[in-house]
């Protein structure tokens, strides 16, 4: 699995995100709450520095509630802040606003003891592809979206929004490029949807979405597909067979369309519709560092 999916992009990115750094007072890593560990850049700590930053559990609706737990007790340990968030519905945006004060505050106190004017808190998002960047700054903006560049006499141009009368947003979100060397990083971004489809071989995808689902949720794939399977016995093939039985993905001499099939169990994951889950946990950091 080493296909080069993000060409050229990683050194860029961070070049671009180090330059907007000397500008905000906080930073906001947006992951997926379903694949915390994959959809973190592995450079993150070197880019981010000293930098004040708060963690968000995106698609949080979506994944299982007790290893989000876990995760944000993981993040607690190593002193960050981790928050769950939608960033569709808004819930968490007001702890998130929350804690943007909080982790400023020292900010804020040091520039009153100097005797300076108040101003705005300012914050970046950054985040993978497809993790919820513009949802949630959508979400802070709504649509009374003032873009505060706008004020004459700011010859920044348009690049800050105004959140509340508080705190200012980086109109553009960074972009970070997923550690893509890693065998099991690449297939949960492909499952979340964080890498084009147009370069998957979906039908591979869903195989090995089915291994992974067999092993940690098999209560989930008997319950949506109706199946009756011993999962410690069986092979992946066979659950996949015992699916397009079920959902009538054959061809018409009655082999299986694998293609079909492969779509319809990956939008099921996508869309929640196999429930809350989450495929990686914090005890398992240690044997994906290598
Ligand atoms: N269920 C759920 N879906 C979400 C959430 N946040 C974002 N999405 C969906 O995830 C997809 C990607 O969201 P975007 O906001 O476009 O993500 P992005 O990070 O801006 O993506 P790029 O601009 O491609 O890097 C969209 O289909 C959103 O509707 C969430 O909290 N829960
Ligand atoms: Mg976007």
């Amino acid at each position: 699995m080493h296909i080069n999916w993000y060409p050229g992009h990683m050194k860029k990115t961070k070049e671009l995100i180090q330059g907007h750094l000397k500008l905000v007072d906080v930073v906001v890593e947006l992951l997926d709450a379903r694949i915390p560990i994959s959809s973190r850049n592995p450079q993150i700590d070197e880019i981010l520095g000293q930098k004040p930053r708060i963690v968000l559990m995106n698609k949080f609706d979506l994944c299982d509630q007790r290893i989000l737990k876990d995760w944000i007790d993981y993040f607690k340990e190593q002193g960050i802040v981790a928050i769950p968030i939608n960033s569709i519905s808004g819930d968490g945006v007001k702890d998130l606003l929350k804690q943007v004060k909080i982790e400023t505050k020292p900010l804020l106190d040091k520039l009153k003891a100097q005797g300076r004017a108040t101003r705005a808190i300012r914050m970046m998002i950054v985040g993978i592809p497809n993790v919820g960047k513009s949802s949630l700054i959508n979400k802070l903006v709504g649509k009374k979206a003032t873009r505060t560049g706008n004020k004459p006499g700011v010859t920044k141009g348009k690049q800050w929004i105004r959140v509340r009368d508080d705190i200012e947003l980086f109109d553009t979100p960074g972009i970070l490029w997923p550690k893509i060397d890693d065998k099991e990083a690449g297939l949960n971004l492909a499952f979340t949807g964080a890498i084009n489809d147009d370069t998957l071989i979906i039908e591979d995808i869903a195989f090995e979405l089915i291994k992974r689902l067999m092993k940690r949720y098999p209560d989930v794939l008997t319950k949506r597909y109706d199946l009756e399977m011993d999962f410690e016995t069986v092979e992946p093939i066979e659950v996949l067979d015992a699916i397009a039985k079920k959902r009538n993905c054959l061809e018409r001499n009655k082999d299986v369309d694998y293609f079909k099939l492969g779509k319809l169990i990956i939008t099921d994951f996508r869309n929640g519709r196999l429930g809350h889950l989450t495929l990686e946990k914090p005890s398992e950091m240690d044997q994906r560092n290598g």
